[in-house]
């Protein structure tokens, strides 16, 4: 290259009109500039393999949005509504769209997706096709459409709207027969048309089962991948919204992925890519397809909760800093994209706890990349393309998406060394791949020189359109990032240099069977105090020293401060009911069965069952008790024996029976959280949790915990 085309570039890139634009049209003129007119001269690289589309790389510049999930089972504390629940439940006294979209702004996301219509099949707008909405509610004598003050909520605050429209609809009459594909287009065509702009469309995967289907209470089971007739259905959502990505776990690929998991994280390895056709496998989702002939990125979608829908229960179960800033770097870290949920109260607002959450999390993320150290480095590279300034190293520190480092073709291992020019101390490199030309790297790694020699810090997989690594801090004047694998010459949009400050993890609390609390900090600096009685725990609190014994029901607090510093973690708190010291597990000569018990989630015990009949669980718990609920915990190590629908029973001798509780476990397989049922309070010495179908529909019944709720004891 020489040295005119790069001024040429950059008169180019300062013109007013360039810098207004940031549509296809002038991304595509600028690529033609690279590869076209001045490609003769400067040997742009070319694509390879997919690449994304222009809507697709608006979707993943927006990098970190919300999830919002209100429906009418938000008012009967379930995570899917069966689709007969009364519409006069439905009613928030102070519903706020401007908060919702005041927090997400506040919480630096870039758009929100609403459950429009959940599994319940209920309407959160005023739907004309059918009574099943707002428009039949006490809420605003149903005049009310929440998807309208939202879009104008989101207008107002600068933020893109998305809807979650469930496919499976557990109250409609047609679900299942020819006539509901009509009834679900027709609802897609109102939501696509009356609300502006949408920029994404979420399909969920759950589909078909049991539902109240216009009053037939039955089970309706579909073809998921033909049902739907998505080939069809997509056509007229790209219709209505040209701009819009599809989002489709539910038997024919969109624009993006699932990654596998309601946990929080992608893998580390994450390819955007998938295969046109054939099956979809986990490792698929999880990880990409190296190979994949499809550009199909992922999106990681989690909750601020364990649940999707709001449980009061949950107030004090909102993620705290560590654990959030964990779920930012295995997604948004690892060339994801993060959609996190908040779910939506009985008065209509975001909790402020889940607020609180949410800001700390975009206060430190701001606070962790204040200041890149790339900024200043001096770049130097060990193969450039065409030995062209154009594709030099510092083009991955200019702070511009579309220029970027490149080697030759042919070139796939390459290294580019930062020199800072004195020590600097950092913990986190960034690095991004240019993927409007393909996801090439396969591999990479950071080395620091340290007394004279380069010592590696991190070694890692692929960096797609975005990678962050974390390690422990160094301080050195030099660090050097090695491709040392890729599927063709690498492309380096951006490389970034951190020093993250630490955050302090909040110590983990169990009790064992027999009452003994136990405290473990995330590190073996830290020092932990706890509280018994209910007080925020500090320095001056109770010193832990090893377990500690205790009775009853009760509250544990704990928090780990580093000595050093004097800095505190958030506080974890557990609630524990009657330990179970007297419990017997019933008519099992197994003595493994104590596991289930024990107060570890890690442990579990399995049971299989007679063909085709319901598996019990008898527990003795020593002595009668005043129960108001049971909770249970699936098998967290195996994906198998996690019980979807069951009976709860008591009884006084052991002899005769009475229900005390029977429903489904909803979503219990794609999110195996603590199951947690209140019941009117009975009282009773032995109870029964009785399997009647678990998630592969076959006899196996698998448990991790065990435990009642008891009344005032
Ligand atoms: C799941 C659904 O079944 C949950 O209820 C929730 O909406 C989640 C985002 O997707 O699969």
């Amino acid at each position: 290259m020489t040295r005119n085309t790069f001024t040429t570039k950059n008169s180019f890139m300062n013109r007013k009109t360039f810098m207004i634009g940031k549509t296809f049209l002038w991304a595509a003129a600028f690529h033609f500039f690279l590869t076209g007119i001045a490609g003769a001269q400067t040997n742009a690289p070319k694509p390879f393999g997919p690449v994304p589309t222009e809507n697709q790389m608006r979707w993943q510049e927006m990098k970190y949005y919300a999830f919002l999930h209100f429906s009418i089972n938000t008012f009967t504390d379930q995570e899917w509504g069966p689709g007969g629940d009364d519409v006069n439940i439905f009613n928030p006294d102070s519903l706020d769209c401007r908060q919702w979209a005041r927090v997400c702004k506040e919480a630096g996301m870039k758009g929100i997706i609403l459950t429009a219509k959940h599994h319940s099949g209920f309407c959160l707008w005023p739907s004309k096709y059918t009574e099943y909405s707002v428009k039949n509610c006490p809420w605003k004598n149903g005049k009310g459409d929440i998807v309208r003050e939202l879009a104008d909520a989101c207008k107002e605050y600068g933020l893109k709207l998305g809807i979650y429209l469930s496919p499976w609809d557990r109250n409609s009459a047609d679900y299942g027969r020819p006539a509901y594909i009509t009834y679900f287009r027709n609802q897609l065509r109102e939501l696509l048309t009356n609300y502006g702009d949408i920029f994404e469309i979420w399909f969920d995967g759950a589909n078909g089962g049991s539902g109240y289907y216009g009053g037939a209470n039955e089970t309706r089971t579909i073809d998921r991948t033909t049902y739907y007739d998505w080939k069809n259905t997509y056509k007229l959502i790209r219709e209505l919204q040209p701009g819009i990505v599809i989002w489709n776990d539910g038997g024919d690929r969109g624009d993006l992925r699932w990654v596998g998991t309601e946990a929080g994280n992608v893998g580390e390895t994450n390819w955007s890519l998938l295969n046109d056709t054939g099956e979809v496998t986990w490792p698929m989702l999880h990880y990409g397809l190296e190979n994949g002939n499809a550009w199909v990125p992922g999106e990681v979608n989690t909750s601020i909760r364990p649940g999707w829908f709001y449980h009061q229960y949950e107030d004090t179960k909102v993620k705290t800093l560590p654990r959030l800033l964990d779920t930012y770097y295995s997604s948004f870290g690892r060339n994801g994209t993060l959609l996190l949920n908040f779910p939506i109260d009985r008065h209509g607002l975001i909790h402020p706890n889940d607020e609180k959450a949410a800001v700390q999390l975009a206060d430190a993320v701001k606070e962790a990349f204040a200041v890149d150290l790339a900024e200043k480095a001096k770049v130097s590279v060990s193969n450039v393309r065409g030995k062209a300034k154009l594709f030099g190293g510092d083009r991955a520190t200019d702070g511009k998406k579309d220029t970027y480092w490149a080697t030759d073709d042919g070139v796939t291992a390459a290294s580019m060394t930062l020199d800072f020019g004195k020590p600097v101390a950092f913990n986190c490199v960034m690095a991004q791949e240019y993927i409007r030309l393909g996801q090439r790297v396969r591999s990479f790694t950071v080395e620091a020189m340290l007394d004279g020699n380069w010592k590696e810090l991190a070694r890692a997989t692929t960096i797609g359109y975005k990678r962050i690594l974390r390690f422990p801090r160094v301080r050195s004047v030099q660090l050097r990032l090695t491709i040392t694998d890729a599927k063709a010459c690498p492309l380096i949009s951006n490389v970034g240099v951190f020093d993250v400050p630490p955050v302090l993890t909040s110590p983990a609390i169990t009790r064992d069977k027999e009452g003994k609390i136990t405290i473990a900090a995330a590190d073996s600096e830290s020092v932990v105090y706890y509280s018994l009685d209910g007080s925020a725990p500090t320095s001056q609190s109770a010193k832990y020293a090893g377990p500690v014994p205790t009775d009853g029901k009760l509250e544990v607090r704990a928090v780990a401060i580093d000595p050093s510093t004097g800095k505190s973690s958030p506080v974890s708190l557990e609630q524990f009911d009657i330990p179970h010291g007297a419990w017997k597990i019933v008519g099992t000569g197994d003595g493994k069965a104590t596991a289930i018990i024990d107060g570890d989630p890690h442990t579990a015990w399995h049971q299989r069952g007679e063909t085709k009949k319901p598996v019990d669980l008898v527990i003795d718990l020593g002595r009668n008790v005043d129960l108001t609920g049971f909770r249970y915990l699936p098998d967290q190590g195996r994906h198998a024996g996690v019980i979807t629908n069951y009976q709860f029973l008591v009884s006084q001798d052991g002899l005769e029976w009475k229900i005390a509780d029977e429903g489904e476990f909803s979503n219990i397989n794609n999110n195996p959280l603590w199951q947690v049922r209140k019941f009117l309070p009975v009282n009773a010495r032995y109870i029964n949790l009785r399997a009647l179908h678990n998630t592969e529909g076959n006899e196996d019944a698998g448990y991790a915990e065990i435990d009642v709720i008891t009344g005032k004891e």
